[in-house]
């Protein structure tokens, strides 16, 4: 077969945000929307790009399998050598990674809109990953969106009909070449790489439980998105796990209806359940499976900001880190800063980067860096260049079995230890973007003026004294490329922390983000809750930025 050409027109705003291009999925539905960003996308390969293998795959959602069909149309057309495709088009985020490092291909292009609403009236998006399995960095983005402004033409082979659904491999002639397509089971590489980093007898024994102890009870939920297939083959063929204890692991194109976000808003559910359920320990994924959400008994919430401290204090019990050693911790800007005392009193090297994984990678790729995470419910370690919901999970049921401790317990040893950081987000979702605008402008205004340092902020009584104001840039330690504007900080003087940031994943509207992160070193304050803690640094946040003014909105969508 030969390729053909097709003439296109060029479409507004196709620029990747903090992790890929993500749209209604009407948008991608437009005439050949899809079919020029994938022809970007290849075409920023450059010189890569001929004869080389990707992976190609998603979570499950509605257009996931239309679009694969058409990647591999233009793959085909467009000197690709091989692909590696998931059967049914199914791969979770952290799956593409492990097999693009695996195979060694050049990269791999994740069709997801992670935890964003499925369905034809939902979101889409698709990612593309480099061949170190991590997200595209800043550059390559950059490149892919200035490619999209002038394109005026793909080329595409349109009678390339594969079954996707059936595990196999197809080759056909292009243009006198071979160009092969294999579709792959979608858990086997993943799951066989969960088997060389942790401790599956032990995490075994433990959910099973022994003579000596009661069996350690565990409710999953995968809200309908990708991490099903790869929880049933983890929990219930590896671990024996009941299927009952693993409820939405079928995924569904709409996601049922769900908002597949484990927090504790979207993941409601899970919260009722393990509350009024004999749970020991519960877990959430979202759409993609790179998100996770860790609760205890009577769901006791583990804030991640706290999961990332917890499990990096107890990394030497995982096989995984027993091998490697701990190179060094980081986290995103606006998560709590729990881990960084983690790091200091481990001696580790520890870093601070811009919010989105793809700040993560380089410092892995030299060697820098073993854990990681950011407060949106993303873990991750050096194993793969994603972050890893399912790999949470077992890290923590890893190191519950080694602790021999309760979930509650761990987290409460642990702030003995370390004192704790509270930690809160408020998210307004879908706000007027020019009104959004508006605020960051004014908040940034204010916190400019020369004797905005060495204020006093009061609310009820508590007094925090303002340090130092900016707007985050950050400067790569590996290659020095240069992230600007990433956030307004307010720091005090006590190490408490305001942030506003605007998303960058929305498909429509602004979403503002406020974070609040304060420190604890009093015990009577450990088993408070965060919301009552954290109410004046809330209530100061709120007051200076004049959010409610500048929005319309008496309350966050969602609160973390
Ligand atoms: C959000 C989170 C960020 C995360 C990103 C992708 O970005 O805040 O921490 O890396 O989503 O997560 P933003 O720009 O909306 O704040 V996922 O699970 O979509 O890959
Ligand atoms: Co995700």
């Amino acid at each position: 077969v030969t390729s053909l050409t097709v003439n296109t027109r060029v479409y507004e705003g196709q620029k990747p945000g903090t992790s890929g291009l993500r749209k209604a999925v009407k948008v991608f539905q437009q005439e050949h929307y899809t079919e020029n960003f994938v022809q970007a996308t290849l075409h920023a390969l450059g010189d890569q790009l001929t004869g080389c293998t990707l992976v190609v795959g998603g979570d499950g959602r509605f257009y996931v399998r239309e679009a694969v069909t058409r990647i591999i149309r233009i793959a085909a057309a467009n000197g690709v050598r091989k692909l590696i495709v998931g059967q049914n088009g199914i791969l979770s985020t952290p799956a593409v990674s492990t097999i693009i490092r695996k195979y060694k291909t050049q990269g791999g292009i994740v069709l997801t809109a992670s935890h964003n609403p499925g369905g034809p009236d939902a979101d889409f998006g698709i990612k593309f990953n480099c061949d170190n399995g991590g997200p595209a960095p800043d550059n390559i983005t950059n490149k892919i969106y200035e490619i999209t402004k002038t394109l005026q033409s793909y080329k595409i082979i349109p009678d390339i009909g594969i079954d996707i659904d059936k595990v196999q491999s197809v080759s056909i002639e292009v243009d006198g070449k071979p160009f092969t397509v294999d579709i792959i089971n979608s858990v086997k590489d993943y799951v066989e790489l969960m088997k060389e980093i942790f401790d599956f007898a032990s995490i075994k024994k433990l959910l099973q439980g022994s003579t000596d102890r009661p069996a350690f009870k565990v409710l999953i939920n995968s809200m309908n998105g990708v991490t099903g297939p790869y929880v049933k083959q983890i929990f219930s063929n590896e671990l024996g796990v009941d299927d009952t204890s693993l409820v939405n692991i079928k995924p569904l194109e709409d996601f049922g209806g769900l908002h597949p976000d484990p927090n504790l808003t979207y993941a409601k559910d899970l919260v009722n359940a393990i509350k009024e359920g004999p749970y020991d320990f519960g877990a959430a994924f979202d759409g993609d499976g790179d998100r996770n959400m860790i609760l205890g008994k009577k769901a006791f919430f583990v804030t991640p900001s706290d999961s990332l401290a917890v499990l990096a204090a107890n990394l030497k019990l995982i096989p995984y880190f027993q091998k490697t050693g701990v190179k060094g911790y980081a986290r995103s800007m606006p998560t709590a800063a729990a881990i960084d005392r983690v790091a200091v009193k481990n001696n580790a090297k520890f870093f601070e980067v811009p919010t989105g994984w793809k700040y993560f990678g380089n410092l892995m790729d030299a060697g820098n860096l073993s854990l990681c995470g950011e407060e949106s419910f993303g873990t991750g370690s050096d194993h793969i260049r994603e972050k890893d919901g399912l790999w949470a999970c077992l890290a923590w049921l890893n190191v519950i079995a080694g602790l021999g401790k309760s979930v509650e317990n761990i987290l409460l040893d642990h702030w003995k230890v370390y004192g704790r950081n509270f930690f809160t987000r408020y998210d307004y979702e879908n706000c007027d973007s020019a009104c959004a605008d508006k605020m960051m402008l004014s908040i940034e205004t204010l916190v400019e003026k020369p004797d905005f340092i060495g204020r006093k902020l009061q609310y009820e009584g508590k007094e925090y004294i303002v340090k130092q104001v900016d707007n985050y840039s950050y400067t790569d330690p590996i290659d020095g490329s240069k992230a600007t504007k990433q956030g307004l900080r307010i720091l005090f003087a006590d190490g408490s922390r305001i942030v506003f940031r605007l998303s960058g994943t929305g498909s429509s509207g602004a979403t503002i983000r406020m974070y609040i992160d304060s420190y604890e070193n009093d015990p009577v304050t450990f088993e408070k809750d965060a919301q009552l803690i954290l109410k004046p640094l809330i209530n100061i946040a709120l007051d200076l930025s004049e959010l409610c003014q500048h929005t319309g909105r008496n309350a966050p969508t969602v609160i973390t």
